[in-house]
Formats: structure tokens, sequence, C-alpha cells
């Protein structure tokens, strides 16, 4: 495990082999085959466009979540959800209420800057991501006033990156969509909703 500070009170630990091979290949089939996978629409500057990646939310019963302007339902876990979340939570000694559950089908697929600072996740949220299907980069960048230097990630099939700290309020990430033949990629945000 890599501790790395993006500045001060900015912390993420890296793991770039939470889940082996074997296991990474057996979590991406059952979460490619099995999640109930859906694009949702988001407006920018007054126009609708589809997300450039499929999406799917998993949670506690009763967690309720507005992103984009739009209140998630989730769906109830489901059972390789609920083992890596066990996992997770062994680990890092924290617990989690949901998911979102990204899959990113090819190159042309990707996440644009943000930061996770939704006030259901109060507070200096504690963020753990698990990366499983083909390597895909993922960016940090400082939000305007910070001053700080960017951070440049590979994050291979198997990989768990947690955030925390002022992670969120002092940097944006993204993942680039990219020229380059990839297969399929899902990530995991686990992520603990407050109200
Ligand atoms: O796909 C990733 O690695 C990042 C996903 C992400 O930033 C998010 O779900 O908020
Ligand atoms: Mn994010």
């Amino acid at each position: 495990m890599e501790h790395i500070f993006l500045d001060e009170q900015s912390e993420l630990r890296y793991y770039p082999e939470f889940l082996n091979d074997e296991e990474a290949a057996f979590f991406f089939e059952k979460l490619r085959t099995g999640l109930q996978w859906q694009q949702e629409k988001i407006r920018l500057f007054g126009k609708e466009h589809w997300q450039p990646r499929l999406l799917a939310w998993y949670a506690d019963p009763g967690v309720q979540y507005t992103y984009s302007g739009i209140t998630h339902h989730p769906q109830f876990w489901s059972e390789s959800l609920m083992i890596i979340k066990t996992l997770i939570e062994k680990e890092i000694g924290s617990i989690f209420n949901s998911a979102l559950a990204n899959l990113y089908r090819n190159g042309a697929d990707s996440m644009g800057w943000h930061s996770d600072d939704e006030k259901e996740l109060g507070p200096e949220p504690l963020i753990v991501s698990i990366s499983l299907g083909a390597e895909r980069r993922f960016l940090f960048r400082p939000r305007k006033g910070i001053i700080a230097a960017k951070k440049d990630f590979l994050l291979p099939s198997g990989s768990l990156l947690l955030m925390r700290g002022r992670t969120q309020e002092h940097f944006q990430h993204a993942v680039p969509k990219t020229a380059k033949v990839v297969g399929e990629r899902i990530n995991l945000t686990f992520r603990n909703i407050v109200k």
C-alpha cells in the first residue's frame, strides 16, 4: 500500500493489487452481466446529453442520492458487491452504505472533471474506488485557489484507490477519453451517505 498526499490535507491510499488477477476477472464478469446498467442523461448548459458511460447505483434500503439534479433510488446490493464491500470494510476499517458503479465500454467512454463533494457525503468524505477490467488513466488537478501539483495514475484491474480528507474540497478528478483501443472497465466507488 502506498500513501500519497496531494497536499497536506488531501490523502490517498493506493493498493495496486487489492484483488489478484483471478479475483478481479471473476468480479468483473459477475458485475458486467449481473448489475442493472443504465445510461443516463445529463443536462449541461440547458442541453440534454447522454452520459459517456453506463452506471448503476446500489445502497442500503432507504438511502437516496441526488446527483446532477436527479434523485436516484438505488438497488439493493448484489451478492458480488456485498462481498467486495465486506473485503474493503475489513481492510479500511470504515463502513459504506452505497456504491456507484460505472462501466466504460471503450476508450470513448469517460468521466469529466468533478469532485465528489455533494452534501449527502458530508465533510471530508472517505471514498474507496475499485477498478476492474481495462486499465485507464485517472487524473487529479487542484481546484481554483489551491496550489498543488497535478497527479496522474494508471488504475489496473484489481487496484484500490482511497480518497479522504480534503481531497474533494481541494481537487477534481477525471477519467479521460483515450484514442487507444481499450476494453471494458468497471469502476466501483464505495461511499457513505450521511443524510
Ligand atoms: O472511474 C473512475 O475511476 C472514477 C469514478 C468517479 O470518479 C466517480 O464515480 O465519481
Ligand atoms: Mn468521482
